[in-house]
């Protein structure tokens, strides 16, 4: 660092995909970035952040980073491409989506996730130039809608306790959620409760660095959830722990509700979780009596068949014993709604560029056989062309073989905005390179807490890299697009982004942040967003929850069950996101190689030992991992770790190659973790 030159900071946010959302302050000198660091003063992050996004600098300022415009010229593929300018690019890709727009614009298809959550560099622009064109509409599926729907099912909008309020509770079930690694500030907070004397209690298949740090850890069955909720009610009802003037007041569809949970006595529910009955009726004794109590759901019980039921009979727990009374209690999945009423979409996104038009919708969990359809009258056309932005498709998407084969369409066009050469990329007709958060300006909503944030640009943009913003201005200049939205500028953007009455945009910038106006304990009285006011354990068009079994199970599957014996999830590691940070190398040494963790029992019944390479295999494919018998696996699971990209892997695949297509019940979700394998040594 030179001392002579002058020192700035820069209002930051965090992009991540992440509920954590932290505020950021980067410290530029000489036009570059030199320290990126949580903000002291932002509640949520308390100046302090993971270690990935510690090291964002070493990813944005990677060796390999994208800095020019690139055009494919060996086959599909095969990875060679020669750089053009922007010019070529933009003229070359107008032209080929001119073409196929003037047949049908719905043959193209955007394939966009949270590789950034900015509202401006997400689906700012972006939207608009969609809209406009009349492209396909994505179904954004690929995380929360199993979850995320039933929730709106429940509460009506995708509402809970606000994270703060955990450090008063007393009880806090942590479900489905690894905190340690993935929502590591409500970790902080939890442990500040668990200071002042809360019972912490982990419900997870897998002995998670969160589980090892609870005073409880229930491992059940993935995909039992709902079953375990329907098993706690019942004991609720049998030991009357329950809030009935709650319930009369702020429930419909109580007596359903409660005539299903009667037929699921604690010795049935217990069966199917592969939990001890008593751990069931010690966990609603805790539950039952402890005021306030709180649960910190996550989305990681929800990528199964039954994701959506568990969720609502999850969400319910609550209102049985009133623990929404006390600010401290209640549940959280997701704060998100909270920012619905201060964003002004329609300012954003521009759906009125549709003109009446109503594009067909593809859902971006089976990419892969969608890419492999031919036209039809129920399909729509066939998928000519897809624009890639702010998602990983080729590793992220499950059943990768279909991904690939459908990525790899000599007819298909497809242009890929990245930061990095990608396992997508590597499939694109063109490559455009994108800048990082460091170099554009964006405005941030959160799903794990209730501040709106602005991240300012801190430098330049590196080589030639655009905001994604950019992109699609000068994509639409290209098609021909007069309309004055397409020329506004990103500020003029992150100003639209938000109601002024409830989001300031001079107040954000300058302090950083702003928070939403809310209530303190929500649902204290009910007022629930439904239009009763009510919880809804009877929900229209989908009844009273039950517990839906895994698409791959013994009870719903037994003959696939009879060869692929053992259930296998895919959680995410600390020090990558998704299959972001896994090409930054500091990062991938903590992580090593694939990690498939799995019982002693398990392993020593196939000749399998701790630190063997093995083969993880089923119908769909097959991937190579580093055998881990390390004690966080459940008997008849397996855990496989981490979104690696393919190329870095020794042989060339990761665990998306095992998983399938099929939906869960509520939300067209993914099931990543209802997936049956087998496992066998490497070398035989
Ligand atoms: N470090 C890191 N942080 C991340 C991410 C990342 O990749 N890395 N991803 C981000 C994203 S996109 C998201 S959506 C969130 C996800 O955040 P969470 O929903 O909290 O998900 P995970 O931390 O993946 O935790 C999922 C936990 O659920 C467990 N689990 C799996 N199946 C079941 C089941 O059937 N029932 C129950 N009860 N538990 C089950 C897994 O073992 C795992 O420990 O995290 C975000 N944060
Ligand atoms: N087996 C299995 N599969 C899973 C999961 C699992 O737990 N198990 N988790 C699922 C979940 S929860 C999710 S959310 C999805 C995540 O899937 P994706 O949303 O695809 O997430 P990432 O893999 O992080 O890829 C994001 C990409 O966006 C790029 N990017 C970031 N910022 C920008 C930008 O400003 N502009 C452009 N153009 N690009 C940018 C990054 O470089 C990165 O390559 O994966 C899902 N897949
Ligand atoms: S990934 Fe999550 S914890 Fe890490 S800096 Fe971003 S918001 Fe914070
Ligand atoms: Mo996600």
């Amino acid at each position: 660092m030179n001392a002579a030159l002058p020192l700035r900071t820069v209002h930051g946010a965090c992009p991540h995909d992440c509920p954590d959302t932290c505020a950021l302050q980067v410290t530029v000198q000489d036009g570059r970035a030199i320290r990126v660091q949580g903000h002291a003063e932002h509640p949520p992050t308390h100046g302090a952040l993971c270690t990935k996004v510690s090291r964002y600098i070493e990813r944005s300022c990677h060796a390999e980073r994208l800095l020019q415009p690139l055009k494919r010229v060996g086959p599909k593929g095969s990875g060679r491409f020669e750089p053009v300018g922007w010019d070529e690019a933009l003229g070359a890709i107008a032209a080929r989506l001119q073409a196929i727009a003037a047949r049908d614009p719905q043959a193209i298809v955007p394939y966009s996730y949270a590789g950034t959550m900015g509202l401006v560099q997400g689906e700012g622009m972006a939207a608009r130039f969609f809209n406009k064109l009349g492209a396909s509409r994505l179904e954004r599926t690929i995380c929360a809608t199993a979850g995320g729907e039933a929730l709106a099912a429940t509460y009506g909008a995708k509402l809970g306790m606000h994270v703060e309020h955990f450090a008063e509770s007393r009880l806090i079930l942590i479900w489905g959620s690894n905190s340690i690694a993935s929502n590591l500030h409500f970790w902080t907070t939890a442990q500040a409760a668990k200071r002042a004397g809360a019972r912490l209690v982990c419900i997870d298949p897998r002995r998670s660095e969160t589980a090892d740090k609870c005073h409880e850890h229930l491992a059940l069955l993935p995909g039992s959830d709902g079953a375990l909720a329907l098993g706690l009610m019942h004991e609720l009802i049998h030991n009357d722990w329950l809030d009935h003037d709650y319930l009369e007041r702020h429930v419909h569809g109580w007596p359903g509700l409660r005539e299903r949970a009667l037929q699921w006595p604690t010795e049935r529910a217990a069966a199917v979780c592969g939990l001890q009955p008593e751990q069931i009726r010690a966990l609603a004794r805790d539950y039952g009596t402890t005021r306030p109590a709180a649960i910190r759901l996550n989305y990681g019980m929800q990528r199964v068949h039954g994701g959506g039921n568990a969720v609502r009979l999850i969400a319910l727990l609550p209102c049985l014993t009133g623990a929404w009374r006390h600010r401290a209690g209640g549940l959280l999945l997701s704060s998100s709604g909270w920012f619905v009423p201060a964003r002004d979409d329609a300012a954003l996104h521009r759906p009125d560029l549709l003109a009446a038009r109503q594009p067909r919708h593809i859902n971006m969990v089976t990419i892969g056989d969608d890419l492999q359809r031919e036209a039809s009258a129920a399909f729509g056309p066939k998928i000519e062309a897809l624009l890639v932005y702010n998602s990983n498709p080729v590793a992220v998407a499950p059943h990768g073989a279909r991904v690939r084969q459908g990525f790899a369409r000599e007819d298909l066009f497809t242009v890929v905005l990245e930061h990095f050469m990608t396992d997508t990329a590597d499939m694109a007709d063109f490559v455009l390179p994108a800048t990082t958060q460091l170099e554009h300006l964006d405005v941030h909503t959160s799903y794990g807490h209730t501040y709106a944030l602005i991240n300012e640009p801190a430098i330049a943009p590196l080589g030639q890299a655009r905001p994604n913003s950019q992109i699609f201005r000068d994509l639409a200049a290209r098609m021909g697009y007069t309309e004055p939205c397409f020329a506004d500028s990103d500020e003029t953007l992150a100003r639209a982004a938000f109601k002024p009455e409830y989001v300031d945009f001079d107040q954000l910038r300058a302090h950083g942040w702003v928070k939403l106006p809310l209530p303190d304990a929500p649902f204290a009285h009910g007022g629930f967003a439904t239009p009763s006011g009510k919880a809804m354990a009877d929900a229209p068009g989908l009844g009273v929850p039950d517990h839906v079994p895994n698409h791959e199970s013994v009870a719903s599957a037994p003959a696939l069950a009879a060869r692929y014996p053992l259930a296998m999830i895919s959680p995410p590691p600390r020090n990558f996101l998704n299959s972001t940070f896994v090409n930054v190398d500091s990062l991938r040494a903590i992580e090593g190689e694939p990690v498939l963790e799995m019982h002693a029992g398990d392993a020593a019944a196939r000749g399998i030992a701790d630190g063997m390479a093995v083969r993880v295999f089923n119908d769909r494919g097959s991937c190579r991992c580093r055998c881990r018998v390390n004690g966080r696996a459940r008997a008849g699971v397996v855990n496989a770790l981490g979104l690696w990209w393919r190329k870095l892997t020794a042989d060339g695949r990761n665990v998306n190659e095992l998983t399938h297509q099929r939906l869960t019940d509520i939300g067209r979700a993914p099931a990543f973790y209802d997936c049956l394998v087998e496992v066998e040594p490497a070398e035989r």
